[in-house]
């Protein structure tokens, strides 16, 4: 029984210790590191340098015309698309897309390019894969 309740106690006094721990840490953490000044760019809440209209579901559309700025927020509106389900990703990991849909149902690819060269975006639904484009990004 003693057995027992010493267990139970350390196990307490365990909690205890790490929950000061966490307190301590989280209160002397916030002071000890400024956080940073400059606000999170938030793709979601951003307001397009551009908005361009383009129609990828007819054959052959190439957005190869399109260029990019490095850093520049883009508005593609897939012209024809309100009703239908499709799920962009872009190929560089260090671009960034948001997909969303604008008032009249149509997608809208909102895209900040911040790695020059060539990206392209796709659709990942299986059966899909045709439904790509390429986009330069360059100063
Ligand atoms: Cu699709």
């Amino acid at each position: 029984m003693r057995y027992l309740f010493n267990k139970i106690n350390f196990q307490v006094k365990a909690i205890v210790f790490v929950i000061f721990i966490t307190v301590a840490g989280g209160i002397l953490g916030s002071h000890l590191h400024e956080a940073p000044k400059q606000a999170i760019f938030d793709i979601q809440t951003a307001e397009p340098d551009r908005t361009i209209v383009a129609n990828l579901f007819t054959i052959g559309y190439d957005l190869t015309q399109l260029e990019l700025v490095p850093g520049e927020v883009i508005d593609l509106v897939l012209a024809n698309s309100a009703g239908t389900t499709h799920t962009f990703s872009l190929s560089n990991p260090f671009n960034d897309l948001y997909q969303y849909n604008n008032s009249f149902g149509e997608i809208v690819l909102r895209i900040i390019a911040t790695e020059e060269g060539v990206d392209n975006f796709v659709c990942t639904i299986p059966g899909h894969e045709g439904l790509h484009a390429n986009f330069i990004i360059a100063n």
